[in-house]
């Protein structure tokens, strides 16, 4: 059952400011200490996070901001499969919940630097047209010195689930011909650009130099990415086996209406998924929780 949505935010806690964003979307505006972030009902996209007013996070300057359309950049929420789905192509892609309305469960400031926000999606008639199982969805999004965020599926059905997810991150980066990431090394990868071939990254960090789209398995391992110039970012993750890197390069961004205008190289995605293989299986009334925890150096 679906409780009434939250929709009375005059008492929101210090720090946290709710109300249009861009497109007129409800957007949550939280406030601390040395970092701000916001974050969109529409998918539950964390589109900005700052720390000490630099962004960490890529947010393309042409992403639609319109109901039920995804957002390009942030961190999109995907679930219950990653990409296309893998029988259905008239599904979305990327699942059923990064353009859906979720809901505010809480807004609670722990601390002057410290700041937790809780956004909830439900199963309803018409994700159970595309998905047949009912689940709940918690998403916690913790902003200070760190942007922590935690996806924790329930199984409110009578038989067990599977399913894939992913925190779709976006990381704002000067020039990706220049940056690396460590933390991948010898791990096997799909590369979905060449039919989603198994490969092996060698004992090097990786660099990109084209267009790339890896899906990283069985790693539980952080990434750091590092740039000439700018402080180092590091992606750690809990209850996540997948990482995917993407990055769509000039090609197909320039073909992209929500990533046009040269903004590709200002963006790599280091993802933390369960995917492929890593696929989540839970048993009637248990959950499974994926955190993905985001930390300039
Ligand atoms: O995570 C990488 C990926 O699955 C790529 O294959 C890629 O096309 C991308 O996500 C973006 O997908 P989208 O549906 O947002 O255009």
């Amino acid at each position: 059952m679906q409780s009434e949505p939250s929709t009375d935010f005059s008492h929101a806690p210090e720090g946290f400011t709710v109300g249009p964003g861009y497109g007129g979307l409800t957007r949550v505006l939280v406030t601390v200490e040395g970092a701000e972030a916001e974050i969109y009902l529409n998918g539950a996209t964390v589109t900005r996070y700052d720390v000490g007013g630099q962004p960490v996070l890529f947010c393309s300057k042409t992403s639609k901001y319109e109901a039920g359309k995804a957002i390009r950049g942030g961190v999109p929420v995907i679930f219950p499969w990653f990409g296309p789905h893998p029988t259905d192509s008239s599904q979305p892609q990327h699942g059923l919940v990064r353009a859906a309305d979720w809901r505010v469960d809480s807004m609670r400031r722990l601390a002057p630097d410290a700041a937790e926000l809780t956004l909830t999606f439900e199963s309803s008639e018409a994700t159970l047209a595309a998905w047949p199982f009912d689940f709940g969805l918690r998403y916690t999004v913790s902003v200070g010195k760190r942007l922590e965020m935690a996806l924790k599926v329930t199984n409110r059905s009578m038989s067990e689930i599977e399913f894939h997810e992913a925190l779709h991150t976006y990381l704002a980066i000067g020039d990706v011909h220049k940056i690396a990431i460590a933390g991948l090394e010898n791990c096997e990868y799909a590369d979905k650009v060449d039919g989603g071939a198994r490969r092996r990254l060698g004992a090097e960090s990786l660099r990109l130099k084209g267009e790339t789209d890896r899906v990283f398995v069985n790693t539980s391992a952080a990434c750091r990415l590092s740039e000439p110039g700018r402080p180092d970012v590091l992606v750690s993750k809990e209850g996540s086996l997948s990482t995917v890197v993407w990055n769509p390069w000039e090609t197909k961004a320039e073909a992209m209406s929500d990533l046009a205008g040269g903004q590709w190289p200002e963006m790599v995605c280091v993802e933390t998924a369960n995917a492929l293989e890593n696929v989540i299986a839970v048993s009637p009334g248990a959950s499974h929780t994926m955190k993905a925890i985001i930390e300039r150096l």
